[in-house]
């Protein structure tokens, strides 16, 4: 049996409740602690409702469960983000401030804080964006993870906190909705397809992005995760990417499966966001530090989820 445990907070979001049920094969489920604020809708093991705000309430769970690791994710994504700014930088650079010093207090041995394509602005190169570049990022959302990877960086530093972290290109899974993100759209349209056999898509036909499927994300946290830290070289954020696609292209690569799908284009206030980001990431320094290498491109990430929500809306 492993000997860490591990805290999760905001198990309940799109990655968390995939995550949490990884590392609980893992680690075994009692050694597996999620946290949220809400509870969640499965219970696959402990959970405890911990706001991230509360540190007292940090410092005891940690010392009643005996916490070893840390998984932040708790936070306000991009465009939900741009409706309570005030709340949004609360929540997520105050949350990180909290467990980046519960984490330093407690001497918890690792901490994961993932960051996100949204620290890139219009001052950014746009084409196979750098791992160091200018950051000018445009929502409170790319704000908040933006200071919050200089924090990470300085706990590193100054205090030794074993922090480490990926910016997250847009993440796409059957297994669970994204909430209240401007990369929301890959993740529904595969839903509409299936349920209605037709999209709005709520940013234009060629906005390319970078995005990863939720196999590649689970692999590459577990990569960074596992690695020697000598092997961590970088302590604000590492890039990380594994393809880049438009709507237009995304709804090209589902019609080979649903070959009567259609989508039409509403652009809205997330479009301006999207138009903020860049397209394509380089990812060397995370290849190179610790063999980060994904493994799914558009084509198989569609077959493979399709093949997942075909039965779930086979009678709608
Ligand atoms: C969002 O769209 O806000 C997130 C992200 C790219 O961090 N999915």
């Amino acid at each position: 049996m492993h000997k860490d445990r591990i805290l999760i907070l905001g198990a309940n979001g799109q990655l968390g409740s995939v995550l949490v049920d990884k590392l609980r094969e893992r680690y075994g489920v009692d050694h597996v602690l999620a946290t949220d604020i809400t509870k969640p809708k499965i219970e696959t093991g402990p959970f405890k409702m911990l706001d991230i705000l509360n540190v007292d309430r940090l410092h005891e769970t940690i010392a009643d469960y005996k916490i070893t690791e840390i998984y932040h994710l708790a936070a306000i994504l991009s465009a939900n983000g741009e409706w309570n700014p005030s709340k949004t930088w609360n929540v997520n650079l105050n949350g990180l401030l909290s467990v980046l010093e519960v984490a330093r207090e407690d001497h918890i041995k690792k901490v994961f804080f993932p960051s996100t394509i949204a620290v890139f602005g219009n001052t950014t190169p746009r084409e196979n964006t750098p791992q160091d570049c200018p950051l000018l990022p445009e929502t409170v959302y790319g704000m908040s993870k933006t200071a919050g990877e200089l924090w990470c960086n300085y706990y590193h530093k100054k205090y030794g906190v074993d922090v480490r972290s990926l910016r997250y290109p847009g993440v796409i899974g059957h297994q669970s909705m994204p909430g209240g993100g401007t990369t929301d759209y890959a993740v529904e349209i595969y839903h509409e397809a299936l349920k209605k056999g037709k999209y709005t898509s709520f940013l234009k036909k060629d906005t390319r992005l970078p995005m990863i499927y939720m196999e590649d994300v689970i692999r590459a946290t577990f990569g960074i995760m596992d690695a020697e830290a000598s092997k961590i070289k970088i302590r604000n954020s590492y890039n990380l990417t594994s393809m880049s696609f438009t709507p237009e292209e995304l709804a090209a690569e589902i019609k080979k499966h649903i070959p009567n799908f259609e989508i039409d284009y509403q652009p809205d206030f997330r479009q301006a966001i999207a138009d903020s980001w860049t397209n394509s990431i380089d990812d060397s320094a995370a290849r190179e530090d610790w063999g980060w290498k994904p493994t799914f491109d558009l084509a198989s990430m569609t077959k493979d989820m399709i093949h997942h929500l075909k039965p779930k809306y086979q009678h709608v």
